[in-house]
């Protein structure tokens, strides 16, 4: 695909000449870093010229284009996807041999981009690289921040949190566009005029900040398709005050200047997680204001009006982060473009659609409307306006004004995001079947009911090309021995794999498989925790960020159940296990912090304790990243999907294990019901209570200590933490699960315990006592788990909600 064929020799000449362009030195004596950088310059250089090809196409064709806006874009690492979706790492690794230096060692040294923090961020990412393969324009929009998620040390078993330089390796993959700059403004008054023309808006801007974008180009696979990833830096528009400057008060007049950069210094470390900063309102007006400044310039000057703007141009708002490019496109349509409201409304409408990704009420983006209408007061009138015309039309087609405030962006004093991203969208999605259900039920239920259906469901899904393929290069070597090539572009195929269940050979040659990739974590545990697990011993990994709600705790009180087991001789039911743990909780979420120390007190007691290490051993990974999921979630036996049914939206990660042949033990939530419905109830280990059950016992009054008082292993579990792990008390944690003040044990892990335990112990007996029949159900999983490509679900994105067909077609 790329206009000229690459091979390792035009490789070399392409890397001397970066090299001696750069660095002025002679190709043998390059430093390592050097030839990095020099590769991935190529290569940035390349896709960038093949954007520019598939451009020219689109543009011709007059097709429409996606824009995606996301606070959040966690790419991984970009030299190995690249290389490996332009199909030339054989070419690359042939020309490294004259720099002395392997692809690995380059792919090593590039630091993760942590531009996000978990399932929202890496569904971004894996968009960008299905849309670039499946042919469809599309340009991603977040922002440049300058550190990313913090890195993650955990010092005497507590988290905490280091600068993320991602830019010292991975800015080599940006492109400054310093030419295509806009500026975002805010603060200010706004005096309104009436002309004969009309209303007149005149408002003074005191505070301008710079926007300057760096582009990243995302290679599709074997496809004419690039995405473009459009990062956003702030600057200080004013960048220095000369005349303080000249005074000889340097740090004031450089102060204005850290205002205006702030904005893109560094990503919000939450997940699930909602705070009404100001910051973080800049942030996102910043995002979405420059943005839709861009989309608007683009198609302005392409066709030189705005009539044909929603036919052209599909925006979307992933999750209610960007929400104000509702308002800001109406901003720039009425006051830059003169359309009326009734036009721009429309135009807006037509566009934009919005994706929701959590039910969770602390994760539901309010803002102070007092903070909106002083920091962008125009957007303020404008949201004003909106639910005004929203109000009188619903209280009339309702007949009942009461009815319809439930739906107003306003209550409070507050502004509700998710209201006003429905109001202001023409489709509205939940990320898996049952989620989509609960927000129709439950938080969109009113709206669900004015606009039936608006809100639809889009299963996610994971790119299998960067999870299994170059995650897991033998499961690859093995599944395209036996199908060929045709899954990589047609995941719906790994189905044929199924046909080889009853395959001795395949399911022998599965279990190898399986066993180098364990052998690959183990040696990376011994380097970095020191601690030496039994590669025999069944793998039960638990790798997602941190949350209650995801119940880590959970599986804590289980390990606790088994050490309590071991070390009063009731080994009868025990087997070997090695669990792996790996999250990042946010910096001010102390009970995640105190769960992450509990399990890192229980790894540290086992390997203590030589007895208990005979059977079974606990570790907690530090700074959960891209990179990091991709060494271990291949080697995943047991995949813990253990979440209170009704609070995972979907989980992106129960089918990046599954893909890779791990079992799941999980709850009925979130994508987990389809999985099972995939892959049948039988090779899937479901426990725990429905979501039904869940919402009727908590609406009764949950009362854990019912459980505690009934449940002898309850009882000692306490008693255990009570008495503390290596002298380190864990008092809170048990006072947490019983309750006091507030609800005890909210997230129910009391309820779901006797069940949890069971399945665990079904699991662990079959994996020892028939490893063939556990192949095997590892082999359907790996067939089944062909529709959570997220090549399907872009493709359904595309039909059903932004009406976007793919170049060529
Ligand atoms: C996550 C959801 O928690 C997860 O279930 C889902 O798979 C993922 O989005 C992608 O849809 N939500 C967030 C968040 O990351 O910050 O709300």
């Amino acid at each position: 695909m790329l206009e000229q064929k690459i091979n390792a020799t035009l490789m070399e000449a392409l890397i001397d000449e970066e090299i001696s362009r750069y660095w002025n030195t002679e190709p043998h004596s390059a430093s390592t870093t050097q030839v990095y950088r020099a590769l991935s310059t190529v290569i940035r250089d390349l896709l960038l010229k093949k954007r520019n090809t598939f451009l020219k196409q689109f543009t011709k064709n007059q097709q429409k284009k996606v824009y995606y806006l996301c606070m959040e874009f966690l790419t991984g690492k970009s030299l190995r996807n690249n290389l490996y979706n332009l199909k030339i790492e054989q070419e690359v690794s042939e020309a490294l041999k004259k720099y002395n230096v392997s692809l690995e060692e380059l792919y090593s040294i590039e630091k993760d981009p942590g531009l996000g923090n978990g399932g929202l961020g890496r569904l971004a990412a894996c968009f960008m690289d299905s849309l670039a393969t499946g042919n469809f324009p599309a340009v991603g929009f977040s922002l440049k921040y300058e550190f990313g998620l913090f890195k993650q040390k955990i010092i005497d078993g507590w988290q905490t949190e280091l600068p993320d330089d991602w830019l010292t390796t991975s800015d080599v993959w940006l492109i400054p566009r310093t030419e295509e700059r806009v500026i975002v403004k805010f603060d200010g008054k706004i005096r309104e005029e009436w002309t004969d023309k009309g209303l007149k808006i005149h408002h003074d801007y005191p505070t301008q900040i710079e926007a300057v974008p760096y582009d990243m180009m995302i290679s599709g696979y074997d496809s004419k398709g690039v995405s473009l990833l459009r990062l956003w830096e702030s600057r200080s528009l004013n960048s220095i005050d000369m005349n303080l400057f000249s005074q000889g008060d340097y740090l004031r007049a450089l102060a204005e200047d850290s205002l205006g950069e702030a904005i893109s210094k560094v990503l919000y470390p939450s997940d699930n997680h909602y705070e009404g900063k100001i910051l973080r309102l800049k942030q996102q007006y910043f995002l979405v204001s420059a943005s839709a400044q861009n989309i608007v310039k683009v198609h302005y000057g392409k066709y030189n009006t705005l009539d044909n703007f929603s036919q052209k141009n599909a925006i979307h708002i992933n999750d209610t982060h960007p929400a104000l490019v509702i308002p800001e496109l109406m901003r720039i349509f009425m006051d830059d473009y003169n359309y009326s409201w009734d036009e721009a409304w429309k135009m807006v409408v037509d566009s934009v659609s919005y994706t929701n990704h959590t039910v969770l009420s602390e994760a539901l983006e309010t803002f102070e409307d007092n903070i909106i209408k002083v920091k962008i007061p125009r957007i303020h009138m404008i949201i004003a306006e909106i639910d005004r015309r929203f109000m009188d039309e619903a209280a009339h087609n309702l007949g009942d004004r009461n009815k319809a405030l439930k739906m107003s962006i306003f209550g409070y004093g507050k502004i509700n995001m998710a209201n006003l991203c429905i109001r202001g969208s023409h489709c509205v999605n939940g990320v898996a079947d049952l989620h989509t259900e609960i927000l129709k039920k439950t938080i969109f239920k009113d709206f669900n009911e004015y606009t039936p259906g608006k809100i639809i469901n889009v299963t996610n899904g994971i790119t299998h090309r960067r999870w299994v393929n170059q995650a897991n290069p033998l499961l690859k070597d093995l599944l395209t021995d036996i199908l060929g090539e045709e899954y990589y572009l047609n995941p719906e195929k790994l189905n044929l794999l199924k046909k080889y269940k009853n395959d001795q050979s395949v399911l022998t040659k599965l279990d190898e498989i399986k066993h180098q990739n364990k052998k690959r974590v183990a040696e990376h545990v011994s380097r970095q925790n020191h601690i030496n697990i039994d590669v025999d011993s069944i793998f039960d990994i638990q790798a997602k960020r941190l949350h209650e709600y995801k119940r880590q705790l959970l599986n804590a009180m289980r390990i606790i159940s088994l050490i309590i087991d071991i070390n009063e001789g009731n080994i009868a039911d025990i087997v070997p296990e090695t669990f792996i743990f790996a999250a990042k909780a946010a910096p001010g979420y102390f009970r995640a912090k105190e769960i992450i120390q509990l399990i890192f007190a229980l790894s540290d007691y086992i390997n203590k304790n030589t007895f208990v290490k005979k059977y079974i051993n606990v570790v907690f990974l530090e700074n959960y990243s891209v990179s990091l999921a991709e060494l271990i979630i291949p080697a995943g036996e047991i995949s813990e999907q253990i979440s209170l049914a009704g609070k995972e939206a979907s989980g992106t990660g129960n089918m990046k294990f599954m893909i890779n042949g791990a079992l799941t033990i999980g709850t009925c939530d979130g994508a987990n019901v389809e999985i099972i419905k995939e892959v049948g109830e039988e090779n899937f280990f479901l426990f725990g209570l429905r979501d039904h059950e869940v919402e009727s016992i908590w609406n009764h009054g949950y009362s854990s200590i019912q459980y505690y008082q009934k449940n002898l292993k309850l009882r000692k579990i306490i008693d255990f933490l009570n008495k503390g792990i290596n002298g380190k008390s864990f008092e809170s944690i048990s006072k947490y699960l019983l309750g006091g003040s507030a609800v005890g044990d909210p997230y129910m892990c009391f309820a779901d315990f006797d069940s949890y335990m069971e399945i665990h112990r079904k699991a662990s007996h079959l994996y020892y006592s028939d490893k063939m029949k556990w192949n095997q159900m590892s082999l359907m999983n790996i067939g089944s788990a062909g529709i959570f490509s997220s090549d399907r679900t872009v493709r359904e994105y595309a039909e059903k909600i932004w009406g976007l067909t793919p170049v060529n077609k």
